[in-house]
């Protein structure tokens, strides 16, 4: 593309949109133009963007003539409705919810891991969950090095995962309950406040969640390779932003502890903090805002031949969500794939 894209932020005023409005600017992607969009409800608000407030246009079929890319965060039933509209307009779509992740037309891309995966985009293209994105960004450069076997994870996420509206149902809990008052949950299906609760997203018949079989399936579609088993526990806890995971590996070779920091103190998009002696390691509260992805708690799992446990942390809504589309869009630009076969 000659020219600079047009690029359409659907969901501009939610959590992530608003932050992908900030990582276009951070990192001055470069636009001719940047379209907010959003329900009918939004007509006549105004968004951040430069030194600009953006008014908000409702997002309808119609809205994508002229527009190059589109990233979307909106909810599921929002990109299943008008992905396809914009890419029959010749506009390529980066989608954040999981309407169209296990799609086999569309690419699922994390771009330190799979950017080869854009190649073969036909106008829609997948941002994966947060909990695997930070996940994935971890554990390519030791599964090319030795192998994964099987994952065991266990994620603490936060409420800014959900949306604005949790976010402000978690202060409100911890408002109300701090002063001797009661809540109610609205969001969630049980009080957040001070709670862990261990369903994110719906049950599935197998009796684990959707949010748990996504890390599962897209681990599979990133990677490339159906062999690695995935097995995990989501749980909710009562953080704002940064999503933290436990994550117990089994290798076909070994590596030591040592191996895996030094894996990992030269992979892209990762940071190491690893000091037990100091009482250094990752923490939600320090990652917030940042677009790394941290490790630390690196060790060997004594229990079985070839294992290792460690801790991964991130902000859900910069590599989570935000950052990650924007990535995508950037490799998409470099490398001319930013137009609908
Ligand atoms: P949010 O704060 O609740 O914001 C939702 C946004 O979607 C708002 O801008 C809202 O506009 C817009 N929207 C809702 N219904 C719409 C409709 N019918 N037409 C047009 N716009 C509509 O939620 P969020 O946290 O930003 O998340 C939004 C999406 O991102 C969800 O699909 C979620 O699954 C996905 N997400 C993905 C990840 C990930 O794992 N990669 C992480 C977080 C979120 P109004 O203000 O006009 O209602
Ligand atoms: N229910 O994009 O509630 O599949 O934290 C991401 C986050 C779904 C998704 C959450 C969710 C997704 C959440």
């Amino acid at each position: 593309m000659s020219k600079n894209p047009v690029v359409a932020v659907c969901g501009a005023t939610g959590a992530v949109g608003r932050e992908m409005l900030k990582v276009l600017e951070d990192r001055d992607f470069p636009c001719a133009n940047v379209i907010p969009m959003a329900s009918a409800r939004s007509v006549g608000k105004t968004v951040p963007f430069r030194d600009e407030e953006l008014p908000v246009i409702e997002l309808t079929d119609d809205a994508f003539e002229g527009v190059d890319l589109a990233l979307f965060s909106a909810g599921g039933g929002t990109s299943e409705r008008f992905a396809p509209s914009a890419a029959k307009a010749g506009c390529v779509v980066v989608d954040n919810s999981s309407a169209w992740r296990m799609n086999p037309e569309c690419p699922l891309v994390v771009p330190e891991v799979n950017p080869h995966d854009l190649e073969w985009h036909k106008g829609i293209i997948a941002n994966p969950n947060c909990s695997t994105i930070q996940m994935m960004v971890a554990l390519k450069p030791i599964h090319d090095e030795a192998r994964i076997k099987r994952v065991v994870v266990s994620t603490y996420q936060a409420v800014s995962g959900t949306g604005q509206k949790a976010i402000e149902e978690l202060e409100n809990q911890v408002r109300r309950l701090m002063s001797g008052q009661p809540v109610v949950a609205d969001v969630y299906p049980h009080q957040i406040g001070f709670n862990c609760l261990p369903q994110i997203d719906v049950f599935l018949d197998n009796g684990y969640t959707k949010e748990e079989m996504k890390m599962v399936n897209e681990t599979i579609k990133i990677m490339g390779d159906p062999s690695i088993r995935v097995t995990a526990t989501c749980v909710r806890v009562p953080v704002f932003y940064g999503h933290s995971e436990s994550v117990n590996i089994e290798t076909e070779q070994k590596l030591t502890a040592d191996d895996v920091r030094a894996l990992l103190a030269t992979a892209p998009g990762v940071v190491v903090e690893d000091y037990p002696e100091k009482k250094i390691y990752p923490m939600a509260i320090n990652c917030a805002g940042l677009d790394d992805t941290f490790v630390g708690r690196i060790r060997e799992d004594e229990t079985i031949e070839n294992g290792i446990n460690m801790w991964i942390v991130s902000d859900n809504i910069r590599k989570g969500a935000a950052l990650n589309a924007v990535q995508i869009a950037e490799v998409l630009l470099q490398r001319n794939l930013l137009r609908v076969p």
